[in-house]
């Protein structure tokens, strides 16, 4: 451990868990609609977070009621791979123990919100029996593993998504696997009843939690920069020579505390393409071994990276927990970002459609029924299901003969073609903000879709909506949507007011940079309205929105753009 400082009280409740059991077991029994404050931080290890409804805080507490308890249930789905026959079964969970909907992640995974305490149980089983996982899927561990979800039967994607499953199977927890099938399962799981320990982890777990990406540099679609831990493919001639090992990526930070940050991965070393789990294991024990386990704003490991640089950590790593020396990264710049929205073929000649889903809210309204169209599609062509890192979903192994039932249905259901949709609709991600989460300070995935309406307006009428232009909101500095790392980041700030950032880079190799805080909501268009209408007008051939703000400065934005209204 890097301090002397006293522990974080999450390390004592960890410590005294019995590997993540706790007084789960019995709370989960009683009749009580919560669990206690120690038993919540073990739930989210188990896959699970306590929450409540708060758009009905006030009403509940004029009637003089508690809180309207309720819980999030993510999944554990490295490379967002699923089958049909999984789809269907987590679809049934939404109607049946969630609120209806299926909330996809910009980690490429599934949330249920919702649930009731009453039905955790089953809903987690329910997930179990169509042989998926919630183990992992928050907590101080390894979370889920992304990779390009895009079936092109590519050889690189194919091998990187092989190496994602074995990094997700190396760093699944041992002995909290044999905790998780004892309460959510009745212990139906002999291998993992065996466990007793944790070989990697150790019974302290990770100082916080610890993500890893794999990426394409001509295909940065998981964010790679943003993770703890990225392997950039390498690849001469068509083959996969090794993967550059990035570390120390992470968005969140808290305002009141200047020592906390979003930071970029580093490129650290170049690796074979054998050494990809021991990688992973040696970073992940460096990050066991020296992460700050009294402060938990600074406990991730982009704060090791931030506080050593990239040559000590280098060092550490190779000296102690590779025992070996360490090849320097190979030069392999990002150079593209892929949607995969649309038809496209895979090699097998058969066909996947990506489609973009709204802040990765899968549900019915009205006149737009995304979840019903995905259903009766799924059942009726048992496509492959991926989920990609920007909230979306992709339909695959589709023979061309079904191609035009497909468009059919989903023009039926009210889903928009993903050509028919807009560039800054396609390239915006919002977090869920209120009403399920307990951090938010304002809204975002409630609010995000009426600023791109106004936004995609204002952009035809300057005839810049043909640009792919990237917008993500979050309701606080978190970062749950990547907001630094987009060229319009919205962060909620307090209430409506947001931290405006420009500057990014629709790729994600570039942090954006603050331009105002504490900007009223109904301020951010009128605002962006000038500066769209100033890059119209000033930039370079060829030159995007975000290079653009970060080549003038924001100073000189500023200086044409107040915040204050004249
Ligand atoms: Fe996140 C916490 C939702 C991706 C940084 N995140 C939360 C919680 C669990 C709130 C809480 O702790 O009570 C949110 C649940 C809200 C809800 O109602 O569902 C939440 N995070 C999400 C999701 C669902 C956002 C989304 O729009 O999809 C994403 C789930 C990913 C998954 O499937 O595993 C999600 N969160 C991220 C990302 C993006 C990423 O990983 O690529 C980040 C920024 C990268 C990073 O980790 O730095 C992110 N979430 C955070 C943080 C800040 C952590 C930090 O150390 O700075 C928190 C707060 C915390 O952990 O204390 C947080
Ligand atoms: Fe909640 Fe903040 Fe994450 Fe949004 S960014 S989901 S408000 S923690």
């Amino acid at each position: 451990m890097s301090t002397d400082a006293k522990p974080s009280a999450v390390e004592g409740i960890k410590d005294a868990s019995r590997f993540l059991r706790g007084t789960l077991p019995e709370e989960l029994a009683s009749d009580a609609d919560h669990f206690q404050s120690e038993s919540m931080q073990l739930l989210k290890f188990h896959g699970s977070y306590q929450q409540e409804d708060r758009d009905a805080r006030k009403s509940r507490s004029k009637a003089g009621l508690g809180k309207a308890y309720m819980f999030m249930i993510r999944l554990k789905l490295p490379g967002g791979k699923l089958t049909a026959e999984q789809y269907l079964a987590m679809d049934d969970i939404a109607g049946q123990y969630a609120n209806g909907t299926l909330r996809l992640t910009t980690r490429q995974s599934i949330q249920f919100h919702g649930v009731l305490k009453g039905n955790l149980k089953n809903t987690i089983a329910g997930i179990n029996d169509a042989l998926v996982s919630t183990l992992g899927a928050c907590g101080d561990v390894n979370r889920n593993v992304l990779t390009c979800p895009a079936p092109t039967g590519d050889p690189i994607r194919v091998q990187m998504m092989v190496d994602a499953e074995a990094i997700a199977a190396h760093l699944t927890p041992r002995a909290g696997s044999a905790s998780y099938h004892e309460i959510w399962l009745n212990g139906d799981n002999v291998t993992a009843k065996l466990a007793e320990e944790e070989p990697i982890y150790g019974k302290l777990y990770l100082p916080r939690k610890f993500k890893v990406a794999f990426s394409l540099a001509d295909d940065n679609c998981t964010d790679l920069l943003a993770n703890c831990l990225g392997y950039q493919a390498v690849v001469e001639s068509g083959a996969l020579t090794g993967y550059n090992l990035y570390v120390g990526g992470g968005q969140g930070m808290t305002n009141s505390k200047p020592d906390t940050y979003p930071l970029l991965a580093q490129a650290v070393a170049y690796i074979e393409p054998n050494e990809v789990v021991k990688a992973a294991e040696a970073v992940v024990k460096l990050y066991r071994d020296h992460g700050n386990r009294s402060d938990r704003k600074r406990a991730r490991i982009k704060y090791l990276m931030g506080d050593w640089g990239v040559e000590k950590f280098r060092s550490v790593l190779a000296k102690d927990y590779l025992q070996q020396t360490l090849a320097l990264p190979l030069e392999n710049p990002i150079t593209g970002l892929d949607l995969h929205h649309g038809w496209h073929k895979q090699s097998n000649g058969q066909w996947f459609l990506g489609l973009s889903v709204e802040n990765g809210r899968i549900k019915d309204d009205a006149d737009y029924r995304l979840r019903s169209a995905l259903r009766a599609i799924v059942a009726k062509f048992q496509p492959i299901v991926r989920i990609s890192t920007q909230q979306d979903i992709l339909l695959g192994d589709i023979v061309s003969a079904n191609k035009a039932a497909i468009e059919a249905m989903l023009v039926e259901h009210g889903v928009p073609k993903p050509e028919l949709l807009s560039m800054v609709q396609k390239w915006s991600m919002a977090c869920p903000a209120i009403p399920t989460c307990g951090l938010a300070i304002s809204e975002s995935e409630r609010a995000l879709p009426g600023i791109v309406d106004q936004l995609e307006t204002i952009l035809t009428s300057l005839g810049l909506e043909g640009e792919p232009i990237s917008i993500r909101m979050t309701g606080c500095p978190n970062g749950c949507a990547r907001p630094y790392q987009s060229e319009i980041g919205l962060v909620g700030r307090s209430g409506d007011k947001y931290t405006l950032y420009l500057g990014g880079d629709s790729l994600g190799r570039r942090l954006n940079a603050e331009l105002y805080d504490l900007v009223p909501r109904d301020r951010v268009l009128p605002m962006l309205e000038t500066i769209f209408t100033i890059y119209k007008n000033d930039r370079q051939p060829g030159e995007d929105f975000g290079g653009y703000c970060n080549r003038v400065g924001l100073d000189a934005l500023r200086a044409k753009c107040p915040l204050s209204t004249p």
